[in-house]
């Protein structure tokens, strides 16, 4: 038998930013393939998503990451480290910026994490909502921060120059090896794939604190013929969340667990029929061995 190593270009890229600039969104349009969930609300993405992607001669890790904040909770604090980690195995950073807003602290609090010795991409995105002055602004800025650093304007959510993103990429990433077998796109596995859609409808459906202090914890998978079986727990942080999850007459429930499983079904390509339980644990985010209990950080 004849091997033959096939040369390629391949390695890792970190997707960072403010939380809601668009990371998530710019990653799935990049893949043609929902790999991260994705909200109009910020805090959406709780911990790191690989997503790859592959071309001829080509491929590129991805990693999602939640948006960088000044947490206020263990929970956050966790979530941060998962963006900081994904620091350490890239060969290049792409940081997404939201071009419709002003630089402000929080953006601060990036660029003084950001690592010095990697090459880095900056990514303007939702520029059909910027102002050219605006960006033009945004952009000076952001050289003289970092003089080597390649600028790109993109609207991910009109597919507009993200190309330009996988052709940077392209030039910067070394002679590697291929990672993952050429149709995988994502790693995740079925547990997170289902909570994250069920977690996207409660953060669809709610409120103000609520989509952030509910967890939600696949307990069962049953595999059966052509269907599957799914036990889930939607932890909260206190009985009057539970109440409002639950809604009146189970009403909001009804509606998560229908939404969920019509997403499920089309994910699965089978029918997903969910049975989920709605209980309370204290202050979850504040407890960091809870929410590894919960199986929410690695
Ligand atoms: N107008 C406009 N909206 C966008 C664009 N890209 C993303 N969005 C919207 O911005 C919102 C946030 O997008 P996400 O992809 O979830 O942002 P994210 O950076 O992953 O957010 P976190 O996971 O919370 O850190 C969603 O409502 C997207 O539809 C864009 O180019 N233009
Ligand atoms: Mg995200």
């Amino acid at each position: 038998m004849i091997v033959t190593y096939k040369k390629m270009k391949s390695g890792f890229v970190s997707i960072v930013g403010r939380p809601n600039a668009g990371k998530s969104t710019i990653l799935n349009t990049i893949l043609g393939e929902k790999v991260a969930i994705v909200t109009p609300k910020p805090h959406t993405t709780t911990s790191a998503i690989i997503g790859v992607f592959n071309r001829d001669n080509l491929q590129i890790v991805f990693v999602d990451t939640p948006g960088i904040h000044k947490p206020h909770k263990a929970y956050g604090e966790l979530m941060n480290k998962a963006s900081y980690s994904s620091f350490l195995d890239a060969d290049v950073v792409v940081l997404v910026v939201d071009a419709s807003l002003p630089f402000g602290t929080g953006d601060n609090l990036i660029v003084e994490r950001l690592p010095k010795d990697k090459p880095l991409i900056i990514v303007f995105n939702k520029i059909d909502l910027a102002r050219f002055e605006q960006v033009k602004a945004l952009k000076e800025k952001y050289q003289t921060l970092f003089k080597d650093a390649i600028l790109i304007e993109t609207s991910a959510i009109r597919n507009f120059n993200l190309d330009e993103i996988i052709s940077e990429i392209e030039k910067l990433l070394p002679e590697g090896p291929q990672y993952y077998p050429l149709d995988m796109k994502t790693i995740s596995d079925e547990e997170f794939i289902i909570s994250e859609i069920i977690r996207e409808k409660i953060i669809m459906l709610t409120k103000q604190e609520i989509p952030y202090s509910v967890a939600v914890v696949v307990r069962h998978i049953e595999n059966k013929e052509n269907k599957k079986e799914v036990l889930v727990d939607i932890v909260t942080e206190k009985d009057s969340q539970k109440g409002i999850i639950i809604g009146k007459g189970g009403k909001l429930i009804k509606r998560i667990r229908l939404q969920s499983e019509y997403d499920l079904n089309k994910h699965f390509r089978m029918p997903v029929k969910l049975e989920i339980l709605v209980r309370v644990e204290e202050n979850w985010r504040d407890n960091p061995k809870l929410i590894k209990k919960l199986g929410l950080m690695k």
